[in-house]
């Protein structure tokens, strides 16, 4: 790629660099990675792509398996080779595919590599034809070429063990709330606020969930025989940061293959025959898909009190547009999800952190008497120079970590 337009810096000064003045506070060793308080397991599926295993804080199980399912783009477009365009990545074999990251640009400039290394790129997004009716499905994006309009779907399992197996999936319903005007002595006069309605998912098809604006609602995850010293269950909440709608008709075209898609979280009982919501034939036979994520729910079994599995759907529709030549941007278009515990801890665990900072007056009356400074001291000799990495000799002698062709 040549550089061009109005180049910046003005002129050429290195690019800022973190460093780890003590060297690396996290270790990887075999398949594990530690982290303060935090474990992990991690490999890698040639079909399905990258898989946590065995995730524990403090020693305790939070989740059991944590793993990408599949990646899914379908295109629109005035023609059938866009109108086909339905793309299942795992039948071309994710972890297969993944291609080389560069220190410093697309991850931080001291990672850890362990083969293979983990990268997705959004790919194929511009058709060489036009016609009259283009501007429907996407932007013209120079003279023969039109981006097409497209919706990235991925799809992941969430084994979620929190304090054991035996699990209860339970939304916390916040709905409106029309009571006694707390001042006024009018007997007219309401006042209105919210409240939370417990409502636990006793079933699998009770636990499909399609976002809805008018109905918020927490997702928590719990053993209900475990209890908070404050009589709470110890819960972690699911948040969902990426949703995004389907709007096929369900079981049209290549839809029924992507049966995940329907739902922004789907809840279901771990089976051993319910493994994974898509396979590496998804793309082949999408009339009877060899993985039909629909039966996973369709049985309606009971949740309450069993090894449960969220399947979490992010999305995001893709309207090409000229700034997405030659390569794709991506800021402010990253989806993520969160578990993040919800009356798990007695306080913020976080308040164990070295790295906090907390500063305070020693008089608060008087600063003049001045102020406190408590944190994380420092090596004397720090040198903020950054320690020479030699990846790029590294790929200059093996090109295929980088690159296909071998
Ligand atoms: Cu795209």
């Amino acid at each position: 790629m040549e550089r061009r337009g109005v180049l910046f810096p003005e002129k050429p000064v290195s690019p800022p660099r973190q460093v780890e003045p003590e060297g690396k506070r996290y270790s990887v060793k075999y398949q594990e990675v530690k982290y303060m308080n935090w474990k992990f397991n991690f490999r890698l599926s040639p079909g399905l792509g990258p898989r946590l295993h065995n995730i524990r804080y403090l020693d305790r199980m939070i989740v059991y398996e944590l793993a990408l399912q599949d990646i899914v783009v379908f295109y629109s477009g005035a023609e059938p080779p866009h109108q086909y365009a339905n793309f299942f990545d795992s039948s071309y074999l994710i972890g297969m595919n993944l291609q080389g990251m560069v220190p410093g640009v697309d991850c931080p400039y001291r990672t850890v590599f362990c083969r293979p290394r983990l990268y997705q790129r959004d790919t194929s997004c511009q058709s060489l034809y036009t016609k009259e009716n283009e501007n429907k499905y996407g932007f013209r994006l120079n003279h023969k070429l039109i981006g097409n309009l497209h919706h990235h779907l991925f799809n992941f399992k969430v084994d979620v063990d929190i304090n054991g197996q035996c699990n209860r999936y339970e939304t916390l319903d916040i709905v409106l709330d029309k009571t006694s005007h707390p001042v006024s002595k009018k007997p007219y006069d309401v006042w209105y606020q919210n409240k939370i309605k417990h409502h636990l998912r006793k079933t699998e098809l009770d636990a499909l969930f399609k976002y809805d604006f008018d109905q918020p609602m927490h997702h928590i995850f719990y053993n209900n025989k475990v209890k908070s010293p404050e009589g709470n269950n110890m819960a972690y909440r699911l948040v969902n940061r990426g949703m995004s709608k389907s709007l096929l008709p369900e079981c049209t075209g290549n839809e029924g293959t992507g049966a995940w898609m329907r739902h922004q979280i789907t809840v279901t009982k771990r089976k051993e025959t319910e493994l994974t919501s898509s396979s590496i034939y998804s793309a082949l036979g999408t009339k009877e898909p060899v993985v039909n994520f629909k039966n996973f729910y369709a049985d309606n079994e009971n949740i309450v009190d069993e090894d449960l599995v969220a399947w979490v759907t992010m999305g995001t529709y893709h309207i090409p547009h000229t700034e997405d030549l030659p390569v794709t941007h991506t800021p402010g278009l990253d989806l993520s999800f969160f578990l993040s515990p919800f009356n798990y801890f007695p306080e913020d665990p976080g308040m164990g952190s070295r790295d906090s900072v907390r500063i305070e007056a020693l008089d608060k009356y008087n600063l003049k008497r001045g102020i406190r400074i408590d944190k994380q001291t420092f090596p004397e000799k720090m040198t903020c120079k950054a320690p020479i990495g030699n990846y790029f000799e590294y790929i200059l002698k093996r090109p295929s970590v980088i690159f296909d062709i071998h």
